[in-house]
């Protein structure tokens, strides 16, 4: 089916209020497929997001559903009871005709639609320390007002997510099977990875040992999934619930960083331009201590420079297994882009690696001074 169909079926599937003015495509995201539709509403310009749901990537995507339907309903709760505005401040899946939280296309596609976070933007990268420290303090807060959600009732939406050990291991089956037949271009990479297999291992052996709690994380807290007032700059809503399982704050902590901490975009073709900005890390830590702080426990805040690192790993590791693969995960625009890609986040690790004392440091000194 092409885009017009699909977004016809839409039309009748929900019961949107006024009149259908056109859609645009939204180009954010590496998985699902994302579009706008706005609608004329006495004169008023409204729009939703209507998401395709890649089930390749997500299996079962009713129980997806089922998770995101739950925890937005609990915190669109505690949005209420600390007096917030429920339509900007959480998302919220449209309940279809026939009573569903999505909708199944006739060629079998697995669509949602939910509201659009009026007044607010997004980006992809960041530069203002005070936008970072914002998001921080943002991912803190979801964190803090899941403390109180049973991750047991949640499902796995992809089993072993952030078990970077199963990772690696994933790594070297594709390694061998080199379905790409793009293993020679790629050797340095290769090493890259080879070399830092303990690294992989450190939280999975944490975890197994009980040092780390497990908690209730959002797992993929890349900074264009979070959106920012537009005249206070705050961050009003967080997105991309799908990932939403038990899991470590570290994991939140560590892939926020990635991806806004570094000095270039994630795919950046010259990845000598990527490096680690200290003052970035530094605005994020604090927003997200000043949230999140006090929960912590001393374990965790040791390893959130570390996590830093191993968030970034654990992603240039999943886009080189990708590229080995012959990209079948991850969307991209052309050939070598999962390489591109990649290559920004092992040179990242490397600058993290450097700076590894310093971050320790920082977030030492920070957590102090929050945690009490
Ligand atoms: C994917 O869909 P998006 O762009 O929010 C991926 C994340 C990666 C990220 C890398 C379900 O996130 O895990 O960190 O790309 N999501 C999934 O940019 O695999
Ligand atoms: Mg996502």
């Amino acid at each position: 089916m092409t885009t017009v169909q699909y977004i016809e079926e839409i039309l009748t599937a929900y019961d949107f209020e006024g009149t259908y003015t056109g859609y645009r495509h939204i180009t954010a995201g590496h998985i699902n497929t994302t579009f706008a539709l706005q609608f004329d509403v006495n004169g008023k310009n409204v729009q939703y997001i209507a998401q395709r749901i890649n089930t390749n990537v997500f299996k079962k995507p009713d129980q997806l559903m089922e998770n995101m339907v739950n925890v937005t309903r609990h915190l669109a709760e505690k949005i209420k009871e600390n007096g917030g505005d429920t339509e900007r401040e959480t998302l919220t899946a449209l309940i279809a005709k026939d009573g569903k939280p999505y909708h199944i296309m006739a060629d079998g596609s697995f669509f949602r639609c939910v509201n659009f976070i009026t007044d607010a933007y997004s980006c992809d990268t960041i530069e203002n320390p005070q936008v970072f420290f914002n998001a921080g303090a943002a991912f803190g807060d979801f964190m803090s007002k899941l403390a109180d959600f049973d991750g047991s009732t949640l499902h796995e939406t992809i089993p072993d997510f952030h078990n970077t050990k199963q990772r690696f291991k994933n790594f070297l089956v594709a390694l061998e099977a080199n379905k790409s037949g793009r293993k020679d271009n790629v050797k340095e990479e290769i090493d890259f990875v080879l070399q830092r297999e303990k690294d992989a291992e450190k939280f999975v052996n944490l975890i197994e040992e009980g040092k780390l709690p497990i908690r209730v994380t959002h797992n993929d807290t890349k900074i264009n999934n979070i959106m920012f007032d537009n005249q206070s700059n705050l961050g009003v809503c967080i997105l991309d619930l799908d990932t939403v399982m038990p899991g470590l704050s570290l994991y939140d902590f560590g892939d926020a960083i990635r991806s806004g901490a570094g000095t270039a975009a994630e795919d950046e073709k010259d990845a000598s331009k990527m490096k680690l900005d200290v003052q970035l890390y530094k605005a994020y830590t604090e927003g997200y201590l000043s949230t999140a702080g006090k929960s912590l426990t001393p374990e965790e805040a040791e390893n959130l420079a570390f996590s830093a690192k191993l968030l970034t790993f654990e992603c240039g590791m999943r886009f080189l297994t990708d590229y080995l693969d012959g990209d079948v995960y991850f969307h991209t625009d052309y050939a070598e882009h999962n390489l591109v890609r990649c290559r920004t986040q092992f040179a990242l690790v490397a600058d993290i690696e450097k700076h590894m004392d310093e971050l320790n440091e920082i977030t030492a000194e920070l957590y102090g001074r929050y945690s009490k």
